[in-house]
């Protein structure tokens, strides 16, 4: 019934601007109902996520910017030093030291981004300084470490007792094999539309745990572990990075959702990918991918059981298991 309102109401008001030839087509051919915009919203991944999305909401809630929202909302994770892949507390790399990688992504498609960034426990808001204050994209190690001093940023050790004793006892073996959601299992993306119909998104880790030094994934590369295009959705990874850097992951699925895929479709367009060109690897190996379209549907999917995310929007708070392909 609703359907058929809307369809004559459609046809009278078109009608009156077109042919009698135009209108006959019309007739036959009712528009697809639109959905309503669901927002403000804001998702997240992991079981952190919840907390996140609840600092990010406070932004929100008061019609603020969703680019607000992300930093804010990530900030919380990478000050957690029980969280060992985010921030304070992070695993190190193989030589015990801390290195982060963060990167964020307004309605504008302006980005900033840090990688491998040592002592500087909110990388997510050096990455926004490279956005907003730079004419660059991207700052690394020493050079990011000197801006973000530059900028305010306190210096601090990031290494914890409880990190510095994990990787001590990783030395024992030395033994490299990211393990399905339990070394890398911690990384936060989240991404948010906001009262203004605007998409933003931010991304947030220390990497996979006992990288080589030097080792940057894809959480803070622009179409990797992140990407947005207001006009059609904003996404993000997790995971064993490297996987989603060989296909452009969060690239992938916007195009995919430009082309008219729903968030989860087109997340599992991008994990079946993988699964594809890497028949070798892709059981050893996590990845997930989490997106949220320009109309509040979100959706994801991941290699392996295991992955969830946190969803927060005005009836909503919740974590969802995501589904997976396994193989
Ligand atoms: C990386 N993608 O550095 C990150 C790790 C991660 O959940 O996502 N862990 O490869």
């Amino acid at each position: 019934m609703a359907n058929r309102r809307k369809f004559l109401k459609s046809s009278i008001f078109s009608g009156l601007a077109v042919t009698t030839a135009g209108l006959s087509t019309m007739a036959c051919e009712p528009e697809p109902e639109k959905k309503a915009v669901k927002k403000p919203i804001v998702i997240s991944t992991w079981n952190h996520g919840l907390e996140a999305n609840k600092s990010a909401w406070e932004v929100l809630s008061k019609k603020g910017r969703a680019v607000d929202a992300v930093e804010q909302g990530v900030r919380v994770t990478e000050a957690d030093p029980n969280n060992a892949t985010v921030g304070i507390g992070g695993f190190p790399d193989r030589d015990g030291v801390v290195t982060l990688d963060a990167c964020i992504m307004d309605e504008f498609e302006n980005c900033g981004s840090v990688a491998f960034l040592q002592n500087i426990m909110h990388p997510i808001s050096v990455a926004r300084k490279v956005m907003d204050d730079t004419p660059h994209v991207m700052l690394v190690g020493e050079g990011a470490r000197q801006f973000a001093v530059e900028k305010g940023f306190k210096e601090e050790n990031l290494l914890t007792e409880k990190s510095e004793k994990a990787w001590k006892n990783w030395l024992k073996n030395q033994d490299y094999k990211p393990k399905i959601n339990v070394e890398n299992h911690d990384t936060i993306g989240m991404v948010a539309l906001d009262d203004m119909g605007n998409l933003s998104g931010a991304c947030t880790t220390s990497g996979a745990a006992w990288k080589m030094h030097g080792r940057v994934g894809d959480s803070p590369i622009i179409g990797a572990g992140l990407y947005v295009d207001n006009e059609i959705g904003a996404v993000t990874a997790t995971g064993l990075g490297e996987f989603v850097i060989k296909i452009c992951g969060a690239h992938m699925i916007v195009e995919l959702m430009r082309q008219g895929l729903a968030p989860r479709e087109a997340c599992k367009q991008a994990v079946e990918r993988i699964v594809r060109k890497y028949p070798d690897n892709y059981k050893d190996l996590q990845v997930g991918f989490l997106a949220l379209s320009k109309n509040g549907e979100y959706g994801a999917y991941a290699i392996h059981k295991g992955f969830n995310f946190a969803v927060k929007s005005g009836d909503e708070e919740e974590l969802i298991d995501a589904e997976f392909y396994n193989g």
